[in-house]
């Protein structure tokens, strides 16, 4: 067993915390507090090929794999969840493009969202269609050449700043989730339109909205993969996206712990700094604790995807603990914090609700609790 970082990776570590401190943490509480998607930030991280991690170099990727994803992701997570949440869902659609798309979709796309500056994004989740994804409704019905969408996806996060998006609709209504299929769409296409944007309770710069298909119609060559394999394409697409949320999940609570660690140095209470109050230094051991434990796992189920072996399991396990670390983590540091936790001036408030996201979104912890408890128990 080998539990080091290799040199590119540490060296990729520091790049991405310098970036972080640079580029996401200067602008993250106003985008925090305007909600608005920081196109500046997409493409510095364009420039400097956060968004081609995990995409071999012949598409115009920066090479590595899912170790060096959570590597950046976390990074960026410490100074600001949506930021962190827009990098690691964007990288889903060159994800699914990369291991189902044809030759020609490969060509087309993959160089254009990571080294292109085009934002991709992923639309599974319906209004009726959460947690039992396999009920989504939207149709994609075969029109001589060409797929005709109609339905609504929601809470489609980059779904308006995307340039192309991979539905999943049904070619087969008849045959419920056997009947789904991934199909390419490309913003500006006649009757895709971007309905309403959320107002969430965190990562507000991380845009979240609706998209409607009304009379869509696409060319049947942006079919990803097979009719009626769209279910598998988007589980298999969501075990990888999980890690990427468990990084972000990791990020935010080590960024929490970080800001206590400071506060708690320089506070003075009763003549004393915080760190004299014994109460106070053990919750810093157990965030400390819990979050060596959300890191390793996190990195395991990592490890497990880019050496290609099983990982469904480990991904739900890692997203799960990750995302209840941040969630006590981020509360014990505001707590920490006391008053001035609890205010805009410091990151604490911020940085509590960004985490509560994490427990939800790419499945929630009861989907993950079933999927855990099924393969232990199969
Ligand atoms: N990888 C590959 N295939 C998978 C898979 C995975 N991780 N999980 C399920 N499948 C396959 C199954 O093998 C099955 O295929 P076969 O019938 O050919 O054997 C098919 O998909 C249906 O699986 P299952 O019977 O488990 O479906 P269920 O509806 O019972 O449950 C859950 C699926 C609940 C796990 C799924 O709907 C889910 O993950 N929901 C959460 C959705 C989510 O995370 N949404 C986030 C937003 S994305 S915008």
């Amino acid at each position: 067993m080998d539990f080091k970082f290799s040199d590119g990776q540490e060296m990729l570590r520091k790049v991405a915390r310098e970036f972080a401190e640079n580029e996401v943490s200067p602008i993250a509480a106003e985008i925090d507090k305007t909600g608005r998607f920081p196109r500046e930030t997409f493409d510095k991280m364009t420039e400097v090929m956060f968004t081609g991690i995990g995409t071999p170099e012949e598409y115009g990727g920066a090479g590595g794999s899912d170790t060096e994803k959570v590597i950046v992701v976390s990074e960026l997570a410490k100074k600001c969840g949506a930021t962190a949440a827009i990098l690691s869902i964007h990288t889903i659609f060159a994800q699914v493009i990369q291991k189902y798309g044809t030759g020609e979709q490969k060509q087309k796309y993959l160089p254009r969202v990571t080294s292109g500056g085009c934002v991709g994004a992923f639309a599974l989740t319906e209004p009726n269609a959460g947690s039992d994804a396999g009920a989504a409704k939207t149709t994609a019905t075969l029109d001589g050449d060409e797929y005709v969408l109609n339905g609504t996806k929601c809470f489609i996060s980059g779904g308006g700043q995307a340039q192309y998006v991979a539905v999943f609709a049904l070619t087969d209504p008849s045959k419920g989730l056997k009947g789904l299929s991934c199909i390419i769409v490309e913003k500006g296409t006649p009757g895709f339109t971007i309905g309403k944007i959320e107002e969430k309770m965190g990562i507000h710069g991380s845009e979240t909205v609706e998209l409607i298909f009304d009379n869509c119609r696409v060319p049947k060559e942006n079919l990803v993969g097979k009719e009626g394999k769209g279910f598998n394409i988007a589980m298999v697409a969501l075990d990888g996206a999980r890690i990427g949320v468990a990084a972000q999940a990791l990020g935010i609570a080590e960024g929490a712990l970080e800001e206590s660690v400071k506060y708690m140095n320089t506070r003075v209470q009763f003549g004393k700094p915080l760190t004299a109050l014994q109460g106070l230094t053990w919750y810093i051991s157990d965030m400390a604790t819990k979050i060596e434990s959300a890191k390793w796992l996190t990195y395991y189920a990592a490890y497990l995807k880019e050496t290609g072996q099983p990982h469904t399991k480990e991904a739900a396990m890692a997203k799960l603990n990750a995302s209840e670390t941040a969630r006590f983590v981020t509360n014990l540091a505001l707590q920490i914090h006391g008053g001035y936790g609890y205010m805009k001036d410091y990151p604490l408030e911020r940085m509590y609700r960004d985490a509560k996201i994490t427990e939800i979104y790419e499945g929630t912890s009861e989907i993950h609790k079933l999927v855990i408890s099924r393969s232990v128990l199969s």
